[in-house]
């Protein structure tokens, strides 16, 4: 994914018109827009394809299924336009390496311990493992919280020069600046953007903090 603002819209807003008005108002200040099933659920998976047009696309579909499963759902994002898809890392190498494999040019990102404080009970054992196995299958990077700064440093120290991109800023707790010092390439920031009286001005808000930390 480009690094040039730093910052990744979770556009789960499901009101499909005002999720465009959002991502128009905002890509200048979004290197991708990061679309999950609220919103394909609400608008369709034509909003991929649509939201293409002003953005790279990130179908965050957490794919967690069988190879044969994770081939037909990478191969279907990427077909409508999407430039990345994350997957589950805990399905295993073979699901993994799949979703690499159908993907093409499209990236994948898979998924460490997740943000939100279940994601220490079960995800957060297995992390380093998963990183591990994910260099293995040739991802492109991680997905690592926000919320736990301190475990995106330690994440950082496998992965190496692969990319991490941190979900949790804001309306989770984390802190953009805190988690890109901790060894983010971007933020992943959803409501305290698209829920904001004026999204644009929050998107800017969010890069001016990263950009202070260059
Ligand atoms: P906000 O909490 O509204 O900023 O949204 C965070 C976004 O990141 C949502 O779309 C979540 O589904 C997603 N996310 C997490 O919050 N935690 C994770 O561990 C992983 C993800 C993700 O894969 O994007």
């Amino acid at each position: 994914m480009k690094r040039e603002t730093g910052l990744i819209l979770a556009l789960d807003e499901t009101d499909a018109a005002k999720a465009l008005r959002i991502a128009d108002s905002a890509s200048a200040y979004v290197d991708a827009i990061k679309i999950n099933w609220p919103l394909v659920l609400s608008a369709g998976p034509e909003m991929i394809t649509r939201l293409a047009e002003i953005s790279d696309v990130i179908c965050d579909f957490k794919v967690a299924d069988i190879p044969n499963t994770v081939r037909l759902i990478v191969e279907g994002a990427a077909a409508r336009g999407a430039s990345a898809v994350i997957v589950h890392a805990f399905t295993g190498e073979d699901s993994l390496t799949e979703a690499v494999r159908a993907a093409g040019k499209a990236d994948i990102y898979a998924v460490t311990e997740m943000s939100h404080p279940g994601g220490a009970a079960f995800t957060a054992l297995h992390a380093e493992e998963m990183v591990r196995m994910g260099k293995r299958c040739g991802v492109s990077g991680f997905v690592a919280p926000a919320t736990r700064p301190g475990r995106i440093a330690e994440i950082r120290k496998i992965a190496g020069d692969l990319e991490i991109m941190s979900p949790g800023v804001g309306a989770q707790g984390g802190s953009a600046g805190a988690a890109i010092s901790a060894g983010a390439d971007h933020v992943i920031v959803g409501r305290s953007i698209y829920g904001s009286e004026d999204p644009a001005a929050a998107a800017k808000a969010v890069c001016d903090e990263i950009k202070s930390l260059l």
